[in-house]
Order: structure tokens, then sequence, then C-alpha cells
């Protein structure tokens, strides 16, 4: 046990700042910040780089950024006053409603007061003495406090492609997930897009409508399933008001907290004609249905995988006009659902149009980018605008980019470097009093879910300590290893495991994720909260507690 003595609060840190930081306000970081304040009445700061509030979507404010979940179902559930006044407009709501959202959040609960924007922070090393972290921004600021929440996303660190060239565009350039707030039009302009990820596929449709011309450089392409997104009128939102009970118990009970659950049924049980019409059934169904409401052996079983992905791939071939396009749209190296799948609105009609060009650059990638466009190895292209969805060093990335020191200095990116291994998700061995809101090998699903159980575990046990007088919680070896082996094994046998995307680790614009881990927990939600309730309830037997 690497606590020696027993000390209080106040005897081991009487500088600190505060008891608790949290770094991120997004859905994270504001609900962190509420609960660790008006729930346990702490002095607490909330560090964020952006000058607004909503993470995710304070950033991705590019052109046709919406969810992919039904929005009720991903907002928050916490406060009944806050589910009886926010209405929503549309069953998947668009970004500046969801930002909206947050900043209604952030106001109704007063928590601006507790939050810094335009603060970066850089660093974080724990005090072994003070049993305290110290926190560092870009400004050279320094702050101490004894507990250390991050709220950094799993998808939050932006990734450009390594092409010769890239900043030597003369034209407008931008990255999705750092979209700027001014206007940005599209109109008679030469638009390209690299990236045909589910945000890719987003800001496609919509460049579409009004750009002079759009060329799209596709690396690999990926399944896409119809949104079929709709208003919400008056009366429907009082109707999903008083369906909210049952609708987050349906949440808590599925398996990724969303609203649809696999069929119980195996594929090759059903005749061919019974399973094409559930599928053409679920295709005209609004949200993930066909993803996370497929049958139960899709996501396990290959041949089953490859009759849906015939029917979807049938779906492409019906909708895209020219056939040598559609056949460039239809994945060739995974099957559907085994990356995320985009949901479009229009996205394969785009392909139809006369101002659309799709290049694949799966064999023929790019050489450079020049002050004026795009070069192939047999062709040149002028642009007046790049457009880069190239997507995030996923999971870890946003942990990277902060030098985060444990006990004996070790550095955090180093250690998940040599192996990622956390407890739950949510606390890492050897860096006392961090936890960690969605870290690696955390449930994520229907994310604002996940997210309001890890912040009440955490709140919990944050609770539990300072009712006890500990000023120390990290978690055993034993803990990690047993969770660890957990996750690995909970994800054999997963297709999705078996393909490269940002699930498994792989990014190929960043060194190091080249090669692919587990690295999220791809079991159930309610076993995962089987498991972290199991914790709690036995008094942390798991944790050092000192
Ligand atoms: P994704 O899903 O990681 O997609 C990134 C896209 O960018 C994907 O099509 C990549 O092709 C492409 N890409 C990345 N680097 C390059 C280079 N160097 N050259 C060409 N093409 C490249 O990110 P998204 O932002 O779409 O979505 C991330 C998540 O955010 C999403 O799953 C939602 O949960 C929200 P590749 O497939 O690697 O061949």
């Amino acid at each position: 046990m690497k606590a020696q003595q027993t000390l209080t609060h106040r005897e081991t840190a009487p500088d600190l700042d505060f008891d608790a930081i949290v770094i991120g306000a997004g859905i994270s970081g504001l609900y962190q910040l509420y609960r660790l304040r008006d729930d346990l009445g702490m002095k607490v700061r909330c560090f964020e780089m952006g000058t607004g509030v909503g993470g995710t979507w304070y950033w991705n404010r590019y052109p046709g950024a919406r969810f992919d979940s039904e929005s009720y179902s991903y907002a928050y559930s916490f406060s009944q006053e806050l589910l009886n006044e926010w209405d929503w407009s549309e069953h998947f709501a668009a970004q500046p409603e969801t930002e909206k959202y947050l900043n209604y959040v952030a106001d109704k609960f007063e928590l601006r007061r507790n939050i810094q924007f335009n603060s970066k922070v850089t660093a974080c090393h724990y005090q072994e003495k003070t049993r305290s972290w110290k926190v560092w921004l870009g400004d050279g600021s320094e702050h101490a406090c004894r507990f250390l929440v991050t709220c950094i996303g799993p998808l939050s660190t932006p990734t450009f492609p390594k092409i010769e060239g890239r900043e030597s565009f003369q034209g407008e350039a931008y990255h999705t997930g750092l979209w700027p707030k001014h206007e940005v039009t599209f109109a008679g302009k030469d638009v390209a897009v690299i990236g045909t990820g589910a945000t890719g596929v987003q800001a496609i449709t919509e460049i579409a409508k009004t750009a002079n011309t759009l060329t799209i450089f596709q690396r690999r392409p990926n399944w896409c399933k119809p949104l079929h997104n709709k208003h919400i009128s008056k009366e429907e939102m009082e109707e999903l008001r008083a369906w909210y009970p049952e609708m987050f118990r349906l949440c808590r009970e599925s398996f990724s907290c969303f609203l649809h659950t696999a069929d119980p049924r195996n594929t090759f049980d059903l005749l061919p004609e019974t399973r094409e019409a559930f599928w053409e059934k679920q295709y005209q169904t609004p949200g993930f249905s066909m993803w996370v409401g497929g049958f139960k052996d899709m996501m396990t079983n290959r041949a089953a995988n490859d009759e849906v992905s015939k029917f979807v791939a049938r779906k492409i071939r019906e909708r895209v006009k020219d056939p040598k396009v559609a056949e460039l749209l239809i994945p060739k190296d995974h099957g559907f659902g085994t990356r995320r799948v985009p949901q479009e609105s229009g996205y394969y009609e785009v392909f139809n149009q006369p101002n659309v060009d799709l290049v694949s650059i799966l064999d023929n990638p790019i050489q450079r980018i020049t002050p004026t466009g795009i070069e192939l190895a047999d062709r040149s292209f002028k642009f007046d605008m790049i457009v880069y969805a190239t997507g995030f060093d996923a999971i870890t990335g946003a942990f990277d980019r902060i030098d985060i020191r444990g006990i004996g200095g070790e550095r955090l990116k180093e250690k998940w470097r040599r192996a990622l291994e956390t407890f739950l998700g949510m606390l890492v061995e050897n860096f006392p009093n961090m936890f960690m809101i969605i870290g690696p090998h955390s449930a994520l699903g229907n994310i604002p879910r996940s997210i309001e159980y890890a912040v009440d575990w955490v709140t919990e046990l944050i609770k539990y300590l300072c009712d006890h007088d500990y000023t120390y919680v990290e978690p055993t070896r034993e803990a990690v290893d047993d969770w660890t082996n957990f996750v690995i094994e909970t994800g054999k046998g997963l297709l999705s495991n078996e393909v490269d995307s940002w699930m498994t680790g792989i990014n190929q614009n960043v060194e190091s994720k080249q090669k692919r881990i587990i690295a999220r927990y791809s079991g159930s939600a309610p076993v995962f909260r089987e498991k972290a309730n199991t914790v709690a309830a036995g008094g942390y037997k798991k944790l050092v507690l000192d």
C-alpha cells in the first residue's frame, strides 16, 4: 500500500486552491461541476479551453452537425425541472440547438461562475507530500486541488492528415472539429472534403446543397443508414415528456443505453424473406435501429453480418445512379455495423448531383496539397476550400496532450503506451485522486447516459472519501488487472474489434496509433453498472483508501 499514514484534508494540504478541479465544460464537466459543488458543497473550479460551454457541441459546429441519437434520450436526466422546461424541436437535434441547450443548463444551474474559459490545461502533476494535484494552464498559472476530474471527452482531439504541403494551401481550410464561429459559405466555391466518417457524411450532404463543385476524397467508405429526422410538434413534445421515466428506464436497461435493442433472433433462424422484411423496416426506422437493433448474431457471426451488409449494399446501388460510383461507396473491407454507422439524410443522392465528384484515394493517395489545391499521382485539382473531416485522436488523445504525472513523476502517456489499463475506465493505478469521466475502457454507447452514471459514481466515491476523512484513493493492482482482463475478454469475438477504426485505437495520422488495441469497453452497460455498483456497495474494497 503506497499511502503510509492517515492525514486529514486540512493537515495535508492547507493551501489548496480548490477541493476539486474539473477539466472541460462539456456534457461531463458541466454535470460533474454541478454535483461536486451543489451536492457535496465543494469549492470547485472548471477549466475550459473554449470560450463557451458544450465540449463536442461547442467545437463541432460544422454544417450538418447533429445528433444521431434521439435528442430526448441524449439529454440530461438528472433534473426533473430541466426535463419539464426544455423542449426539443427535432428528433435528432442539430448542433446549434444542442449548444443552446447546454448553455441553458449552464445558466439554469449557475455553473458559469465556477468555469474559467480560455483556459487550456497543459499539465497536472500529483503531489505526494500533500496528496494533491497541481494543475498548470497555458498562461503559466498554477492551481492546486485535492481531487482532479478529467471531463475531456473521447473524441475531442482533432487530427489532420499528414500530407505534404498542407500548410501551403492558400484558400479556406477547416477541420470539422475546429469549425470557426464565423459564417462559412460554399456558394460559388469549389470545395474539397477529405474524410467520409460520421462527420464527413453529415458535412458533405450539407455542403453539396450550395457549393459550385464538391469533390469528395474518400479513402474507405462506411456503411451509412438513413436517419429519418423529423420535427417535434408541441403536442408530441408533451407526449415525450410524459414518456421520460419509461424512456430513461429503457435506456438504462438496453445494451448500449440507446432506445434500440438487439432483436433476440439469429439471422439464419429466419426465412430469407422474413429477414429481408425486418431489415426493410429497420432501414425505414429513425436512428440507430438497424445498427444496435439488428439480429443478435449480427456483430459476432460473419455470415450473418454478410447478409445484412448485402441488404445495405443493395440499397446503395438503388440510390446511386452511376453503378461505378455506387461500387466505390460500398465498403469491401468491413461489414455493416463493425465501424460506427453514419446516419445520413440524403447522402447517397448527393452523388447523383452534377456538381459532385467522388474520388477514391484508397489506391491512389493524395500526393500533396499545393497552394491552389490537391494533387494525386495522375490528377490535380484546384479548390477554394478544403474541409478536413479526418477525425480524432480518440479515447486517449485528449489525455496525451496534457502532461499528466502520477506518483514518482510517472507519465500517464507513457504508462498507457506500455499498456492501456484502468479501473472501470474511471481510475488509474499510481494516479491517486484522479478520476476520469469516459476514460479508456469505459462504456460509451449513448454517451450522456454513460456520463451521468460515471459522474454519479465518482461523486459518491468522493463523498465517501470525505465522509471517512480519506485523502487518498487509487485502484489496487488486482482491481486494474481484473477490469482490464474483463474488458479484453468482453471484446473477444466481436467483429467490430477486428477492423481498423477509432474504436480499435487506430488513427493513421497519429504515429503511436498504428496497431489495434481494445480501447473501449464493448460489453453491456447494465453489466458495467452492476460491476461498478458492487464496488461501491462493498465499501470500495478494490481501492486503496487512506
Ligand atoms: P472518423 O470516423 O475517424 O472518420 C475520419 C475519416 O477521415 C475517415 O473516412 C478516414 O478514412 C478519413 N481520413 C483520415 N485521415 C485521412 C487521410 N490521411 N487521408 C484520407 N482520408 C483520411 O471521424 P469522424 O469525425 O467522422 O467521426 C468520429 C466520431 O465522432 C464518430 O464515430 C461519431 O461517434 C462522432 P479511413 O476510414 O481511415 O480510411
